[in-house]
């Protein structure tokens, strides 16, 4: 890792000591302090006033028990989380995650991530993140929906639509909002349509949340290449995962004229060179939540499974990682420049490992960071918010043409930052620059806070 200046490895230092073995959240903060280095020489207010430090601390951090009963009527327990972590720019605002490797310092990162990312859609939105170490795979209806509401009876009481605002992430999707939100709402006797974001649409939700990270991406890859005259059209396009954000990536690639090859869950990869079939990856993954191995059984001669195998050894220009923290290292970072990688753009929440990162930039790959190149799913949870506050809903059309104009914004606030800083197309430091900058002058404004 590179080295930070001796006032931020203290900085950091601290930060280890107060989170110890929260390895997620260190390599999150020490990404975002890295940038920093340069911010604090020509601004060293930020570091004289004590808010680097404090804008690495949650505001509140909630671990709590979560009992349910499972269909052979056994006693099952569970722990949940919600870090808030700064509400300096609005409510705090993120989704909840439910996957067993969740444990606190999983939840902290995504939350410290949420707030720049938060910050740099311009929106008034405050950071947070939530989840459980529950496992949905092989649960049935009855008892997602019973864990849904096990978790809600505890978590209502922090919530609020203008206090904390959960949505979905891994594991978590429509039908579990609608779940977590039912729940809210007997106990609060409130509809109170603006506490969750991600609500299906006879819930007061918003046309385009569910297609809006995947969509997101692509529309922050397509400005990406644009600085280097270049377009998706004719790509192939590589995506691992597929889930929500990979689902609604390949889409809306494909509607952009490129071929996307491959995509992958944790058991393995498909690879199509002649491009996957849509409509049978959403039947198959959408509507029946199965698994691509179902996928490659029916699509039968002309689909490649590889059970185990790494999605990135599959040749692409352009390489969208879509599942999960730091699921693209040094070697597939290697193979993929090997095989003439022109842009990644990471859909997932730190997947690209910090030293896989430095091979991309060094290589010359454009690289387009979670906190900006995801931020499209959060904008459109923003915009969902501002629909329920005013009772309205917007048209399919309409709100997508909202949310390419946020994802322009975010990319030319990171593209600008950059330069203002002597490195251009670094969107890594002008993401975290731009965002550090938005929430750093909110806080200060607010005094000690
Ligand atoms: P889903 O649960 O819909 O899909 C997750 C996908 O990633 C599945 O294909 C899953 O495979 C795979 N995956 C999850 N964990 C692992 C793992 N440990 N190893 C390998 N593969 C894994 O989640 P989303 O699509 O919503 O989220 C994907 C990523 O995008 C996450 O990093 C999330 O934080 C981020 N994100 C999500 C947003 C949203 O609005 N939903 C917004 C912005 C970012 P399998 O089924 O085999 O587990
Ligand atoms: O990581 C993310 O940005 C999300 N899971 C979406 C958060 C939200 O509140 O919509």
């Amino acid at each position: 890792m590179p080295r930070l200046n001796s006032a931020l490895q203290a900085l950091y230092g601290r930060v280890l000591r107060r989170n110890p073995g929260e390895a997620e959240f260190h390599q999150a903060v020490h990404e975002v302090l890295e940038s920093l280095d340069l911010v604090t020489m020509r601004h060293p207010e930020y570091l004289e006033s004590g808010i680097i430090e404090r804008i690495c601390e949650p505001e509140r951090q909630i671990i709590f028990r979560i009992p349910w009963v499972d269909d052979s009527g056994k006693v099952r327990i569970n722990r949940g989380f919600r870090v808030e972590f700064n509400s300096a720019l609005g409510p705090f605002k993120g989704g909840m995650r439910f996957h067993p490797s969740v444990y606190l310092g999983v939840i902290k990162f995504l939350a410290f991530e949420q707030t720049f990312k938060n910050a740099l859609t311009g929106l008034p939105i405050g950071g947070a993140k939530g989840g459980s170490d529950f496992d949905p795979k092989g649960k049935s209806e009855g008892e997602i929906m019973r864990f849904c509401q096990s978790l809600m009876t505890e978590l209502y009481r922090y919530l609020g639509e203008h206090t904390d605002v959960p949505a979905g992430d891994i594991g978590v999707g429509e039908r579990e909002i609608g779940y977590l939100f039912g729940q809210y709402k007997r106990i609060t006797n409130r509809f109170e349509s603006g506490v969750l974001t991600g609500k299906g649409l006879s819930l007061s939700g918003s046309t385009v949340r569910k297609e809006a990270t995947g969509y997101g991406v692509v529309m922050f890859t397509e400005h990406m290449l644009a600085t280097r005259n270049k377009t998706l059209d004719g790509c192939r396009v590589v995506v691992s995962g597929s889930g929500n954000v990979a689902l609604y990536a390949i889409q809306k690639a494909t509607q952009m004229g490129a071929t996307v090859v491959a995509c992958s869950d944790s058991t393995g990869y498909v690879h199509e060179p002649k491009g996957l079939d849509l409509d049978l990856l959403f039947q198959v993954k959408e509507h029946e939540r199965q698994r691509l191995s179902e996928y490659a059984r029916r699509r039968g001669r002309g689909v490649e499974y590889v059970e185990g195998g790494r999605v990135w050894n599959v040749p692409a220009e352009v390489a969208l990682p879509c599942a999960t923290e730091n699921e693209l290292d040094v070697e597939d970072a290697k193979q993929l420049i090997e095989n003439g990688v022109v842009a990644v753009a990471e859909g997932a929440n730190m997947p690209t490992t910090p030293a896989a990162i430095d091979l991309f930039q060094e290589a010359g790959v454009l690289f387009g960071p979670g906190k900006a190149a995801n931020a499209g799913g959060v904008a459109t949870s923003a915009l969902e918010m501002q629909q329920n506050a005013s009772r309205d809903s917007w048209s399919f059309e309409y709100t997508e043409q909202r949310l390419a104009e946020i994802m322009e914004g975010v990319h030319e606030r990171c593209a600008t930052a950059a330069e203002r800083y002597g490195r251009p197309g670094d969107y890594v430091l002008g993401a975290n620059i731009a965002g550090f900058m938005r929430v750093a002058d909110a806080m200060l404004a607010q005094g000690v806070i």
